[in-house]
């Protein structure tokens, strides 16, 4: 058998195999169906989207010039050819009405969206004083970036160069992160994106929360949709009859806020009736008789109360599980970061997954493999920063592996451990994504420079000194992808036409700030096409072809044990840690325990936020195709409930929160579909930004009421479904 290392790449520099592209059909909006007419000039050009972070693999098509539309990749195994709504509407990116222009210096006061148009020049020049400043006077650790996504790359090494080495997304603490640590803990690897998720070949599927099918993450999506036409049983829970539950054998609504209580159960279950995997748990199991003991207590009947499902459906549902095993998946969900305990909730479900015996086996999780693309060899080493990462001072949060958000956003605000003056932003709408605005904008308040890099002039752009306009995906280069995935692959994401005012791709404005700064020589390239072609020649790759077909397909791997992979588990036992002595050791649950967590009271309700199929995050609302097909969003409450206020669906109501944060209208949604306990609604929407006109003052924000949330003690994350709130009925 062979070993897998812990990011597995392919070990080959030739013998990658150029995938054939073939035109998809695909459905188009009504605007851009119009049919070919004679002499029409039409071209194909692949590249990537970025509407969210899935990444897959699309062709564009440009008419007499101008965008047309975009289809999936059928080279690429993200996309196979097809993209989701939002993927389709990427064009509608390029058109916005809404998109800034030109950079833009603040002329009044920070978040009174009032701006003065500079040259780049100019705006470069004033940001490179600001940070020249910085350096001097506290250091250049004082000057931190936010960024999200791919585009980051080059900012990300501008400000390395300029010596910091505080860089945060909000995908980590807000999002992934506690998932990451969790399975980590476990079986010493991540689950990363796209999830390691063998959902095509699941025979079982468990998802708790993931409401694939609105969360459209490609991929992930196709396949659940492919496990359910082959007759997968389908487990779900959730507060809400989300689309994932109308599919689903076993519905759980279960009570917001404890799930952790059934997963201990379905353990429980599958111990005490011995259901789970006993030689995949001998072979490569660690601390399982202490993990046994710890979780004796945890019974259906004790979970009970709790959850509010039954102890039948609590057996009934892991013994489903167990009868499809090892071809059984829990799904370890994306966005965690519900209550606070997440890393333990996701250790939890990891255990779940293990005893299931599903690590590393068809139906659960692959070992993915990504193509060798070395980086790029020819930049200066960076500075080495005098001071550490300021986000987690004394490692409180222990496991903490990426920056948290919002260590720098305190640091900011006390000074401690050390100050920060100047935030660089880069594609992340901080106000609209960490919970508790007030405390975003009191650290705006002490800074000495805010610059964002935006596409449209968004929440965080409007508290900016400097607004920096990019070019939007379908008008740049960004660098390669080349994720660990099922097939491996190479992508390239590539302009498909030019931006239509003053906007620069993100290499460009970083490559000139670092030349306005004195780090010149951190960019040997003068172009990011030099860039690109040294990379994939030094991995023996055409950028030709790349260009021609969007994707270089790598050769098919073993994927299982069944394969002959044999799994490496990078845990200090070298096995699967049933008990965590690492975690022991700084004083948290070795095994998972139940916590329980502040319900709401009489007449309040837990706010509970997700996503819709035509719109992510925060960022696609004035998009003009996608804001078509969803203008604003609604309020689910439960009908009985609703009727209890008087209240029905497409009436309008507000919210307000413990902390008197009310919200603005949003339209109810009656629903028998939801709990009693608990409302739910899309994030993203609500926006306050001026310049949105598109989106602005449409529907509600739950970031707005967001105020509370709960760290949590292993990693940093935030745990923000926490808030509760009351109906404040419109008018009232
Ligand atoms: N269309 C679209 N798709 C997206 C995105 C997007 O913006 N738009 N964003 C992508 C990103 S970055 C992420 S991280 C994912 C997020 O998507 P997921 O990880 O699937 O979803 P969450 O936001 O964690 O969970 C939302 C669901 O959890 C349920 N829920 C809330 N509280 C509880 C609880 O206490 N217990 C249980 N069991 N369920 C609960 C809600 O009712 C809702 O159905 O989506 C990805 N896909
Ligand atoms: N209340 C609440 N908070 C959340 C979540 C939630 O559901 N509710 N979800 C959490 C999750 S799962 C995640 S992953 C994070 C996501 O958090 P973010 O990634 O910060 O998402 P957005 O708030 O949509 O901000 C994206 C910003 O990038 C800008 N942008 C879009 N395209 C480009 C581009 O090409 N270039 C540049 N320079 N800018 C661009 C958009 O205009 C927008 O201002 O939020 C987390 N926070
Ligand atoms: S899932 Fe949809 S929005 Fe995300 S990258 Fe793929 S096509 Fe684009
Ligand atoms: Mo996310």
């Amino acid at each position: 058998m062979t070993a897998v290392s812990r990011r597995r790449f392919l070990k080959i520099s030739t013998g990658a195999t150029v995938g054939a592209v073939a035109v998809a059909g695909g459905s188009l909006r009504p605007a851009f169906s119009r049919p070919v007419e004679d002499g029409e000039v039409i071209r194909k050009i692949p590249t990537y989207c970025d509407v969210c972070f899935w990444k897959c693999g699309a062709i564009a098509y440009t008419r007499n010039g101008k965008l047309w539309k975009v289809e999936g990749n059928p080279a690429d195994p993200l996309s196979r050819g097809r993209l989701c709504p939002r993927g389709t509407g990427g064009v509608g990116a390029h058109y916005d009405p809404d998109r800034l222009r030109t950079p833009l210096i603040r002329k009044n006061n920070r978040g009174e969206e009032e701006w003065v148009a500079v040259t780049w020049d100019e705006a470069l020049t004033y940001i490179a004083e600001k940070m020249q400043a910085i350096k001097q006077q506290y250091g250049p650790e004082s000057m931190a970036l936010f960024s999200h996504g791919v585009g980051g790359t080059f900012l990300k090494h501008t400000v390395k160069a300029y010596g910091s080495p505080n860089i945060a997304a909000p995908s980590y603490a807000q999002c992934r992160g506690p998932r990451e640590v969790g399975f980590n803990l476990t079986f010493g690897d991540a689950v990363y994106s796209p999830e390691r998720t063998d959902i095509r070949n699941s025979k079982c599927l468990t998802l708790i929360g993931s409401h694939l099918g609105e969360n459209m993450h490609n991929t992930q999506v196709q396949e659940f949709a492919d496990a359910v036409g082959n007759g997968a049983s389908v487990i779900v829970v959730d507060p809400r009859f989300s689309v994932a539950a109308s599919k689903a054998k076993y519905y759980l609504p279960i009570k917001p806020g404890t799930d952790m209580a059934l997963i201990l159960a379905w353990m429980n279950v599958l111990v005490s009736e011995e259901l789970y995997d006993k030689d995949y748990v001998e072979k490569y199991g660690f601390g399982f008789d202490a993990f046994k003991a710890s979780i004796a207590g945890y019974t259906p009947e004790w979970a009970y109360p709790i959850t509010t499902i039954a102890p039948q459906v609590i057996r009934d549902t892991a013994r489903e599980m167990a009868r499809y095993a090892p071809a059984s998946l829990v799904h370890p969900g994306r966005h965690v970061t519900w209550y606070g305990d997440d890393a333990q909730r996701s250790r939890a479900i990891a255990l779940l997954n293990a005893l299931l015996g599903n690590w590393g086996r068809k139906g659960g999780f692959y070992t993915p493999t990504g193509m060798p693309v070395p980086g790029y060899d020819g930049y200066p080493a960076y500075p080495k920063p005098e001071r550490e990462h300021v986000d987690n001072p004394g490692h409180a949060y222990p496991f903490a592996d990426e920056e948290l958000t919002t260590g720098i956003r305190n640091a900011t605000i006390t000074g401690e451990p050390y100050p920060i003056k100047g935030w660089m932003v880069y594609a992340t709408n901080l106000l609209n994504a960490l919970p508790n605005q007030e405390e975003t904008i009191k650290a705006i308040q002490s800074l000495d420079l805010l610059v964002v890099v935006d596409v449209i002039p968004s929440e965080i752009a409007g508290w900016a000194d400097v607004v920096l306009p990019e070019s939007v995906y379908l008008e740049r280069y960004d660098d390669l992808n080349a994720a660990p995935f099922r097939e491996p692959f190479i992508a390239l994401r590539q302009p498909v036409v030019e931006s239509p005012d003053d906007q620069k791709p993100n290499w460009w404005i970083a490559r000139e700030l670092a030349k306005k700064l004195g780090l010149e020589r951190y960019y040997p390239w003068t172009n990011i096409e030099e860039y690109l072609e040294a990379r994939l020649a030094a991995g023996g790759y055409s950028f030709d072809g790349l260009k021609r077909d969007g994707i270089i397909n790598g050769p098919k791997i073993p994927l299982y044990i069944e394969d002959g992979l044999e799994p490496v588990f990078y845990t200090p036992s070298g096995k699967i840690e049933f008990y965590s002595t690492q975690l022991a050791e700084h004083g948290l649950d070795p095994v998972p325990t139940f916590t329980e967590h502040p319900q709401p009271g009489p007449g309040q309700f837990r706010l509970l936020f997700g996503r819709a199929p035509m719109h992510s995050f925060g960022r696609t609302q004035t998009n003009p195709l996608l804001a078509e097909m969803m203008e604003e969003n609604e309020l689910w409450i439960n009908k009985n409930v609703a009727g209890r206020y008087g209240l029905k669906s497409g009436d309008y109501t507000r919210l307000k929160n413990e902390d008197g944060v009310v919200s603005n209208r949003i339209r109810v949604k009656a629903t028998e579909r939801i709990r009693g306990d608990c409302v739910y609604m899309v994030h993203g929407f609500g926006h306050t930004a001026k310049g949105m006109r598109r989106a602005f003052g449409k529907g509600a924000s739950d970031a707005e009421l967001a105020t509370k949330y709960v760290m949590d003690p292993v990693m940093g994350g935030t745990g923000m479904n926490v808030n509760f709130v009351t109906i404040e009925l419109e008018g009232a």
